[in-house]
Parts: structure tokens; sequence; C-alpha cells
């Protein structure tokens, strides 16, 4: 990877976002409440969260796409074979990272368009890297964020990460690291022009954060890959070939090319926990933030319904590993119903720490994953908002039944399926069973009442736009976006993103 030296202004303008970073970090030393250093330091936890990546394209569930490294994290750890997500990038980071609903957060209903929305994750949201930052351990982002980019305080730095390197939006090019004109890629806020493939600079990131970190200091480090969400650019042509004479077809086969070199990069990425001894007291843990996209047909869901966008299982139910070799079993499963935010109070209680403390929506489910004890749980609810206009579908999703209510310009229409007999939603059974809809119905309903449907998302055109004319703080961005005219070529671009969704 080479850096391109930029011009004088440019450097200035980074020195000065560099400063303003580091002012940021530094006014972060006074972080809120518990987390007292542990007695003994350690667990380390590496946290891999895979884009758009589909349930069926792990070779561990019997996909053609090699992940022979993945597949040995499951050989190694224990399966969470119900692990829930919400159906879209955003909402699943906000969880992880909180372990709040992305409906109380304000965050639920789609993503958020780049830089183009002046929404993000509030600043007063109390994260799992500033949690575990409290608790002594050293902590980065590596890779994608998509929790907000127009304004400083919207970034990974002052949510407790104290290396942020990657993209703060999604569907940058994998080589230009641009989406459109715009650069989106940086590390503490200062933008840098790198070569080279999306999925290896993240993986060496990671890589110098582990040779470089302070060993004294337990680490967080949540490794967020790009990949494989479109645009499916290939590692290299001999890749796709290998998966064309497979027989996949265009565009699976450059799709799976990306899967294998992001499992390729994640195995380096483990090879040097190996190598400094420390994979026997790391927690890794290994998932999906939603199903594969069904636009392109590249990714598998399979034998779900549904895909990203949907809360049919192939959009929330992602491939989900835990490993920590001298805690957990080796090459287990585990059926416990589990979901996003679940995990911020789990890995805490795994390290020994005192529960963080606020309104977490999520569960510490160590106690089950280390005992195999399944617990009995209240539905989880989803919301997908598909941006076509065709209307949002919610669920309620329990041990047994699920409501799938779709809400259209046609007005309303539920289905009902017994996950424990078709988790595949085929059968309708709506009619046999009105009282469980009617329950799982009013669950649905007073979850949506429990936050405004707009929250932070939509008719923010305006304020970014004011934003950016006023000359206010970019110290994350692009020349692009400092200049006011460019901004406004963007919010007025028709990208489909900046659609309302239909009145109701
Ligand atoms: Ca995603």
């Amino acid at each position: 990877m080479g850096c391109r030296v930029l011009p004088g202004s440019a450097r200035r303008r980074q020195t000065l976002a560099a400063l303003a970073c580091l002012a940021v970090v530094v006014a972060c030393g006074n972080l809120p409440k518990l987390a007292k250093p542990p007695a003994r330091p350690g667990p380390n936890l590496l946290l891999i969260v895979a884009d758009d990546l589909g349930w069926g394209d792990v070779g561990f569930h019997g996909s053609r796409i090699e992940t022979p490294r993945i597949d040995q994290l499951a050989a190694e750890g224990l399966e969470l074979r119900r692990f829930y997500v919400n159906p879209i990038c955003t909402p699943t980071r906000a969880a992880l990272l909180t372990g709040r609903s992305p409906m109380s957060l304000g965050l639920l209903y789609s993503g958020i368009s780049r830089m183009r929305v002046d929404a993000g994750l509030a600043r007063d949201e109390y994260t799992i890297a500033e949690y575990f930052r409290a608790a002594g351990y050293s902590t980065a982002l590596v890779g994608k964020w998509h929790l907000g980019a127009v304004r400083s305080e919207y970034l990974p730095n002052p949510q407790g990460f104290e290396l942020f390197y990657g993209q703060l939006g999604g569907l940058t090019d994998y080589y230009s690291h641009r989406f459109g004109k715009v650069l989106d890629w940086q590390e503490n806020g200062v933008p840098l022009e790198v070569e080279g493939y999306a999925t290896d600079l993240l993986g060496e990131r990671a890589i110098r954060f582990l040779r470089e970190r302070d060993p004294a200091r337990p680490f967080l480090l949540v490794l967020s890959y790009t990949a494989p969400h479109w645009p499916y650019n290939a590692p290299s042509a001999e890749l796709v070939a290998k998966y064309r004479q497979l027989g996949l077809p265009h565009p699976r086969n450059q799709y799976a090319s990306v899967v294998e070199a992001m499992d390729a990069s994640i195995g380096q990425v483990l090879d040097v926990l190996r190598k400094q001894a420390i994979a026997e007291n790391t927690i890794v843990v290994f998932l999906s933030d939603n199903g594969a996209a069904m636009a392109h047909q590249a990714g598998r869901n399979r034998p779900f319904r549904g895909g990203k966008l949907s809360v049919m299982e192939g959009g929330i139910r992602v491939p989900a590993v835990i490993r920590w070799p001298s805690r957990l079993p080796a090459g287990a499963r585990s059926e416990q119903r589990m979901r996003d935010v679940d995990l911020f109070p789990t890995l805490a209680a795994a390290a020994g720490l005192e529960p963080p403390s606020g309104s977490l929506d999520g569960r510490n489910l160590w106690p089950t994953l280390v005992s195999g004890d399944e617990i009995p749980r209240r539905p989880f609810l989803f919301a997908a908002d598909n941006l076509r206009a065709t209307g949002t579908s919610f669920a309620a999703l329990g041990d047994r039944w699920k409501l799938v209510v779709r809400e259209g310009p046609d007005g309303q229409r539920m289905e009902l399926y017994n996950l424990s007999r078709d988790p595949w939603e085929r059968f309708d059974v709506s009619r046999k069973h009105p009282k469980v809809v009617e329950r799982l119905n009013a669950e649905i309903e007073r979850w949506k009442a429990s936050h405004p449907r707009d929250g932070l998302r939509w008719n923010e055109r305006e304020k970014a736009l004011a934003h950016a004319e006023a000359g206010a703080d970019w110290s994350s961005m692009t020349e692009v976006l400092r200049d006011p005219e460019n901004l406004r070529t963007h919010l007025e671009d028709p990208e489909r993103y900046l659609q309302r969704p239909p009145e109701r």
C-alpha cells in the first residue's frame, strides 16, 4: 500500500483534522460510569463483521464458496445457530456497539446514506468501545462505520475508539475507495489516498494494530470488512475464473471471489493471534451484519427465505461464531435465540466486568453459552424499510412463532410462521392461530409507538446543506464535502436513498 503525497493545503487540512480529532480523543478521556479495571488483564476481544454475507455463503453451511478459515473458526468455537441482526447495516452496527435497540437510537429504519444525511449515533450513547476503554482496553475499529459522517461527533473516535481506520459510509469501490467521486477512506479523521484492495488493506491495518499495541493492555478490535457488499470488486481475475469454472454464474463468481479474499484476510489476522500466543485468551466473534442482498442474486441465504432489507429469516438470521478456546467448547452449536444487542452485555460478562450501566436492550447470555442451557426469551422485534416505496414490514419473532406484518399502499397483511416446524417460512398459519397473531401484533404496535417513525432519518437534506454552507466542521471527510457546491450536487443527486418513504 502506498500513500500519495497531498498538496500543501490538503496536508494542512489533514494536520488540522488530526489535531481536531486528537482533541476529541483527549476530551473523551473523561469517560462516564463504571468498569473498574479488572484484577487480571484480558481477555482480548476481536469482533469480525462481514457486510451482507448470506447464511448460505460460508463453507460450514455447505456453500461452494471456499471459506476455510471461517470454517476453522466454527470448528474451534461455538456456532450461534440462531443469531439475529437487523436487515440492514446501520441499525445492526448501532445495536452491536451500544447494546441498545436501534428503535431507541432513532436509527431503525434504514442505513445512514453516507455523508448526505445529518444523522448518526448520538454522542451521548455509551458504546462497547467506551466501556472497554474505561476498563483498560486499547480499542480499535478497522473497517466500515456507517453510523454517521457529517459531524465530527458522529465519528468512531469520540465514541471510544482510539484507532479508526476505514470508511464512514458504504458502497465504496474496493480499489478507488470512493463512492462516485467521494473519497471515503481515512485514519482518525485524516482522509487517505491509498492504493490497494480494501479487504487486504483492512486486514493489514488490523495486523499492524495487533503488532504495535501495548502488550500490557488487553484490546477490543472491531474488524468490520466492507466485503462482500456490492460492488463486488474482485481481488483478482484468477479467483473469479476459478469460480466460473466451478459453474458459478456472474455476478456470483465475482461475489465468491470477494468472500474468499475476506476469508484469507481473516486467516492472516487469526495467525497473528497464534504467533503472539494470545489466541487462547482472545474471544473471537464472527458474524454478518445482515443477510445477503437479493437484488443481484450474488449471495445466498438458503435455505431461508428473503434477504437484506427483508424481515424474513434470510435477512436477519446470519452466520455467527464465537471462539474462546479456554472457555467455550470447540465445534459445538448453540440454538439459543440471541441477537445483535446481546453481544455487548455478553462480552462484558465474559470479560468478568461489571454489567454496563444504563438502559440496555440486550441481555447477558454468557452463562447460557458456557452451560449450553438455553433459555426462553421475549419476542425479538424487527423492521425493514425497503426504500422502494412498497412499504415497511415488521416482525415479532418468538421461540416458536414469528409474525410478519407488511404495510404497504394497499394496507396491512399478516403472516404467521411456526419456526420450530417451518424455519423456511413456507406455510402461513395465521388463520389457524388468531390469538397468537393478536398477541404478537400488539407487541409490534407497542414497539412502533415507542419512537417517532421519522426519528433522525428523513427530511434532513436542508439541515445538512445549511451545515455545509455554514462552513461547519468537516474533520472527517473529503475535499468534495468541504466544498458546499460539491455537497449540493451530492445532496441533489436523485439517488434512491434520499427518496421519502410513502406517506402513511
Ligand atoms: Ca450490510
